[in-house]
């Protein structure tokens, strides 16, 4: 049984009926509201009397990060600070940060998918679930937070970091429910190892990760380390953080919470929407938000919808677990490349760790890749030669898998800065144009 029967599982035309309605009192609250709106809608002559259909959402403009940045930080505030109780904020890797204002109402639409996340994660009133996403001003640790107090876990704040700690308490307290990035639950596993606690023998049974892209084999990874099931959120702060899609039993996609976010996916390029099931940039609407109503926001993530039954019973239209964001996108040797691709090879080989950065250059007017990933401690007690070996046949699988030559570097045990939040994964050494 989904945490709520009736909106995960309603008739898709049923649904459908309600997104339009929200729709149209969205876009009518963001042009009332939000001199930025306004003037965007008046540009393009659309007023929010002309969204009679879903599909007329094309019809709006996107907002882009920059949007955010420019209007920081409360310029894309559509009500008055005495009604905001809540604020976040997101620092980017460039630039201005970006906020994210809620209202009561925000606030407990937040709580509401994040219990809808947790619940198709099996996560009950019963379980102690010990949250590692960083509390403060990044969305992660505060959404877990209100989504498992909405079920009525007991929750153990423990905020990111202090590892050792972590572990103690998950032997100490029995926890059933771990929540964090999926970088940090394997830096929480390898110290585990360190310390000679086998997670496998705790009562833990499931993590919810998520905040940043990681592949199926690193789900597996993290699954057969920690022994649980390795459940997924995704979302983002301009969207009011996690809690916009979650994966159920299946994992096999993720559920969109449709009755608070209506999600297209375009051509990156030509801003054209394509059809369901083409693989494109993610955008996606706010259906319901009063403090920051979010009209076609490009997530630059890309990935491909799916409208089919799930075998959980949910109606909810599916992603597909993301392959990568535009941003992160490389262009090797003229083919385009995403890190998780690394990734996936990478968990192949068993003589390495998963523990990876990725070094762009540019020479002339290509750009160089170098992989340095770490060697597990047996390969680099073996000698340069051994490692040289495990390089070429890295090398050999990339070129064979992506057509691309990389350059493979071994590098020693625990090099590597470990992530405690959002894995950094790659280092670009390009001239900013
Ligand atoms: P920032 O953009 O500064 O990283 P956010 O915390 O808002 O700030 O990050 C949102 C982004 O994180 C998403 O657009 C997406 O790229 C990534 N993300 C979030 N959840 C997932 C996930 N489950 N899988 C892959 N990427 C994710
Ligand atoms: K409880
Ligand atoms: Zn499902």
């Amino acid at each position: 049984m989904p945490w709520n029967e009736e909106f995960e599982c309603m008739p898709v035309e049923q649904r459908q009926k309600f997104q339009l309605e929200k729709l149209k009192e969205t876009v009518a609250w963001a042009y009332d509201r939000i001199p930025f709106y306004k003037n965007k809608l008046d540009e393009k002559g659309v007023k929010p009397d002309d969204i009679r259909s879903l599909e007329d959402v094309s019809k709006l403009p996107v907002t882009v990060k920059t949007d955010l940045r420019d209007n920081y930080p409360f310029g894309l505030c559509a009500v008055p600070m005495k009604d905001v109780v809540r604020v976040h904020a997101s620092s980017g890797t460039t630039g201005k940060p970006i906020t994210g204002p809620y209202t009561r109402e925000d606030m407990d639409h937040w709580a509401e998918c994040m219990a809808r996340n947790l619940w198709a994660a099996g996560i009950r009133p019963d379980d102690i679930v010990q949250n590692a996403y960083g509390y403060g001003l990044f969305t992660g640790g505060m959404g877990f937070h209100e989504g498992a107090t909405r079920i009525g876990c007991s929750v153990v704040p423990t905020s990111s970091g202090q590892t050792q700690r972590q572990i103690t308490l998950l032997q100490d307290f029995k926890t059933d429910a771990f929540l964090s990035t999926p970088s940090y639950a394997l830096t929480l596993a390898e110290r585990a190892e360190d310390m000679g606690v086998n997670l496998r023998e705790l009562p833990l049974r499931v993590g919810v990760f998520g905040a940043e892209p990681w592949t199926p084999a690193m789900r597996k990874e993290v699954e057969e380390r920690m022994g649980i099931k390795a459940m997924e959120a995704f979302g983002l702060t301009e969207l009011g953080g996690p809690g916009v899609s979650f994966d159920c039993e299946a994992q096999d996609g993720l559920h969109i919470n449709e009755d608070y976010y209506l999600a297209e996916v375009v051509d990156p390029e030509t801003f054209e929407p394509l059809p369901i099931g083409e693989k494109g940039e993610l955008i996606f609407t706010s259906l319901q938000r009063k403090a920051m109503p979010m009209l076609r926001y490009r997530t630059k993530d890309i990935t491909r919808l799916r409208r089919e039954t799930c075998s959980c019973g949910r109606t909810l239209l599916k992603m597909d677990k993301l392959s990568g964001r535009t941003d992160d996108m490389l262009i090797i040797s003229g083919v385009n490349i995403f890190p998780s691709q690394i990734e996936s090879l990478l968990l192949e080989i068993p003589e390495v760790e998963p523990q990876y950065v990725l070094v762009v250059r540019k020479k002339g007017y290509l750009d160089h890749l170098t992989v340095r990933v770490e060697a597990k401690k047996e390969i680099y007690d073996a000698g340069p030669e051994k490692e040289a070996e495990i390089e070429k046949k890295i090398a050999d699988h990339v070129k064979g898998m992506l057509g691309i030559t990389a350059r493979i570097r071994l590098v020693e045990p625990k090099l590597i800065e470990r992530s405690e939040g959002k894995a950094k994964r790659i280092i670009d050494e390009r001239p900013k144009e």
